[in-house]
């Protein structure tokens, strides 16, 4: 049996972290039974979520975790992409992981109101300081990436081109290379549903909101892949927060 090890429902979202969501995504793409267990960064082989348990071997970070899967069961989740497809599928993941994830990330914790309900939740029962830390943590991270040297309109503006690329390659298909999904649109749609999950005001989001074809995307594999998660802004409302 696979477990998954995640942060769970929360912030309007069916999984916080974008990068278990791309994991379960892709466990969902290829029909793999699996149970999904919340846990805490520190428990992970490398301190960051997600990680997975497949009887006894245990697995972290999302693209590590999608070799172990299609090396053990025989998966291709780019099959039927040409060479230069695959290669811009890894291209898409990198600049939507190693990029626009960390604008997001700057608009979940360095924005004060933001983090106030959303993050800050997460150390509910732990002194201040520990919270206090954490953020410290995320926001020396978020200038070491270099992402934080910015003021936060040029911050915007470079997520902006992200989703202007993302949405040039989706054009009208259904997914990102056509037809059928690949690996990467569990990358793309993880994030997006993280940019524009109800749960958060950021200028972000209400740029993405102008990327028809995306919110439609988001929609749409919300519906296939979390046919039961209401992802609406009741639920954002409703939704608890990771504990
Ligand atoms: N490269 C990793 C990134 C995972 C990641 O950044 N996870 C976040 C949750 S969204 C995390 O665990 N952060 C805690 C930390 O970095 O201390 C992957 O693809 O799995």
């Amino acid at each position: 049996m696979i477990t998954l090890y995640g942060a769970g429902e929360g912030f309007g979202l069916p999984e916080i972290s974008p990068y278990v969501t791309k994991t379960e995504v892709q466990l969902r793409m290829a029909g793999l039974a699996y149970e999904k267990v919340r846990a805490a960064p520190q428990e992970s082989p490398k301190g960051q979520m997600p990680f997975l348990d497949a009887g006894g071997v245990r697995i972290a970070d999302s693209t590590f975790i999608r070799g172990y899967l299609e090396r053990t069961y025989g998966l291709d989740f780019d099959e039927g992409l040409s060479p230069r497809q695959r290669a811009e599928a890894w291209a898409i993941e990198r600049m939507v992981e190693n990029h626009l994830g960390w604008v997001m990330i700057h608009g979940r914790w360095l924005i004060p109101e933001n983090f106030a309900k959303g993050p800050a939740h997460v150390f509910d029962g732990a002194p201040a300081f520990v919270r206090d830390q954490a953020r410290r943590a995320v926001e020396q991270t978020v200038h070491g990436v270099g992402i934080g040297r910015h003021s936060d309109l040029e911050i915007v503006a470079l997520g902006v081109r992200s989703l202007a690329a993302v949405a040039a390659i989706l054009g009208e298909q259904r997914y990102l290379f056509g037809p059928r999904p690949c690996g990467a649109d569990a990358t793309v749609f993880a994030m997006l549903a993280a940019i524009l999950t109800p749960f958060f005001e950021t200028e972000l989001k209400r740029r993405a909101e102008g990327f028809g074809t995306l919110v439609a995307y988001v929609d749409r594999l919300m519906a296939q892949f979390y046919p039961g998660f209401e992802w609406d802004v009741e639920t954002a409302v409703r939704a608890p927060v990771a504990a």
